[in-house]
């Protein structure tokens, strides 16, 4: 448990009256400068890790003299210790070095390839701290990455900083054994409804890594925009992604291909992959307003710069329509070498049942054929696509017979109910930005739910993990992005990545309070909720 300033202060207290009262005895020996007590706990991690096992004899002191010693021959973990010095040496000032680890060389922090045990799995890690150094040990590089993030916790806030900070820079000593509760643990961006630059993205994937999120959703084409370059079909980004597109057409803009790979390899650097979403058969106003031949009167739709949903949808009787889907999803596989490709699925309210699921039949193998697996919005599972293809349950009610139907079929669940997970709902009726159409999300709602237990029938097995969906209809800027996502998205990571024992709101709360000093020196705009005991 965390060593609160006040507790620090009264056991000094006791030591020095304990001293007073046998001033026979040796006065208690004044901490030396080596072992000032860290006032973060061990456990003080958001995710909480699975095994924390504190040593107070065992805090260890960064130092000049640090070393940062990575797995010889191994180039991941030698780019982790990189990136690990990268974020440590600005706020300490210290050289930090990153040199091979040989033999039995000890000490400063180090990071190790080893066999720590199959049930760590690719993420898992062990974190081991003595007076001598910080060691991380871990089956894969993911797993390294994993522990420097929660290393990066357990030193002072004041190691956000990107100034030189007088600091003592000590880690609690003990040992953590720590690996993920589901493989699938991401953040979805909207950059259809408003266009957010590559720089704004980036910045949010920098704190998405910092909570153990490994993928990176990005819808990234809707009624109102089309934010991906397409070469077969140019203009659905010069147009249906131009000025004066978006939400009150404020919104323009759109990625190159070359943008699309600076994010993939981004993301990827941060142990993240990136999720694209080509939104299908409805949400596809901006190609029928761009492209006249994808309607079935052969009319260009008029573009639409308002909120709503569901009047949209492809000619599902057109063969250009399959020639479309196949050229995009072609371009948009060999941009994305991750295992994903989100053909989205939701509020098709203008396309038949039947015409939806004729739809359906034709477009998953197609995302199959380019060597992805597919995902889709809950409403996919209708069409009854081979059940390799995920669905993303999006809905609020903890009864749904589809998706359980769909799970019985053999069908996997990534959870992203609106009423729980949804970052684009209000806090509170008092929020500038975001929607309430699902519910208002405070904290404590975004934090009290369990994931494998929310709808009847979709079970821990049946579930690959969480998202969390930032929708940007009302969103305009990167502030806008983390005042939404900030503290809500810590309270999905952790559901996404710590034991379901471990739940638990005040733990978490206290946790999420010692967050606020680390935002603050990132410049995260973060809402200061009335739900949690924020650290000043
Ligand atoms: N539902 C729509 C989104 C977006 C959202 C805003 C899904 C799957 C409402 N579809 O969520 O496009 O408009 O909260």
């Amino acid at each position: 448990m965390r060593r609160s300033g006040t507790k620090a202060i009264l056991a000094a207290a006791v030591a020095c009256t304990t001293a007073l009262a046998v001033s026979t005895a040796p006065a208690a020996a004044e901490p030396s400068p080596q072992t000032t007590p860290s006032d973060i706990g061990l456990g003080d991690v958001i995710p909480a890790p699975v095994e924390v096992t504190p040593d107070s004899d065992a805090d260890y002191r960064l130092g000049p003299g640090t070393l940062i010693r990575t797995e010889p021959r191994s180039a991941e973990a030698r780019a982790i210790g990189r990136q690990l010095a990268g974020t440590l040496r600005p706020a300490t000032g210290y050289p930090l070095p990153v040199v091979p680890a040989h033999g039995n060389s000890a000490g400063g922090i180090s990071l190790l390839l080893d066999d720590v045990g199959d049930e760590l799995g690719s993420e898992g890690y062990r974190l081991d701290v003595t007076d001598r150094g910080v060691t991380i040990r871990a089956n894969e590089p993911a797993g390294l990455f994993a522990g420097t993030q929660t290393l990066r916790q357990l030193l002072p806030a004041a190691i956000e900083s990107d100034t030189r900070q007088h600091e003592t820079w000590t880690v609690a000593g003990g040992s953590i054994v720590d690996h993920p509760r589901f493989e699938y643990r991401s953040a979805m961006l909207d950059i259809a409804r408003h266009f957010h630059t590559p720089d704004e993205i980036k910045s949010y994937i920098d704190e998405l890594a910092r909570y153990k999120i490994n993928y990176f959703h990005i819808h990234l084409t809707d009624d109102q925009g089309w934010r991906i370059e397409i070469d077969s079909w140019p203009e659905l980004a010069t147009v249906g992604g131009g000025p004066g597109t978006g939400v009150d057409g404020v919104g323009g803009g759109y990625l190159t291909k070359d943008d699309y790979r600076d994010i993939v390899a981004y993301a990827a650097d941060r142990h993240i992959t990136i999720v694209p979403e080509i939104d299908m058969p409805g949400h596809t106003n901006s190609a029928l307003s761009t492209y006249a031949e994808l309607n079935c009167d052969g009319v260009a739709s008029p573009p639409r710069t308002d909120m709503a949903v569901g009047y949209s949808s492809l000619c599902i009787d057109k063969e250009i329509t399959y020639e479309f889907v196949d050229d995009v999803i072609r371009e948009i596989a060999e941009l994305t070498p991750g295992p994903y490709l989100h053909i989205g699925g939701d509020e098709a309210h203008e396309t038949s049942a039947e015409d939806y699921r004729a739809f359906m039949q034709r477009a998953v193998p197609i995302v199959q054929k380019y060597g992805k697996q597919p995902l889709g919005w809950n409403e996919i599972v209708a069409a009854e696509p081979s059940t390799d293809t995920i669905a993303q349950y999006w809905h609020t009610t903890t009864d749904h017979d589809e998706i359980a139907d769909a799970v019985e079929r053999g069908h996997r669940v990534i959870m992203s109910p609106a009423n729980k997970a949804y970052l684009d709902m209000k806090y509170d009726e008092d929020t500038p930005l975001g929607l309430s159409w699902a519910a208002y999300i405070e904290v404590r709602d975004a934090y009290g739910w369990d994931p494998a237990d929310y709808v009847n029938g979709v079970g821990e097995d049946a579930v690959l993990g969480v998202e969390a969906p930032l929708w940007s209809e009302t969103l305009r800027s990167l502030d806008h992005i983390e005042y939404m996502a900030f503290p809500r998205l810590a309270a999905i990571a952790e559901l996404g990545w710590s034991p379901q024992q471990a739940h638990d709101w005040t733990s978490f709360s206290e946790r999420l309070g010692q967050q606020a000093p680390r935002w603050e020196a990132r410049g995260v705009d973060f809402y200061r909720s009335p739900q949690v005991p924020w650290e000043s």
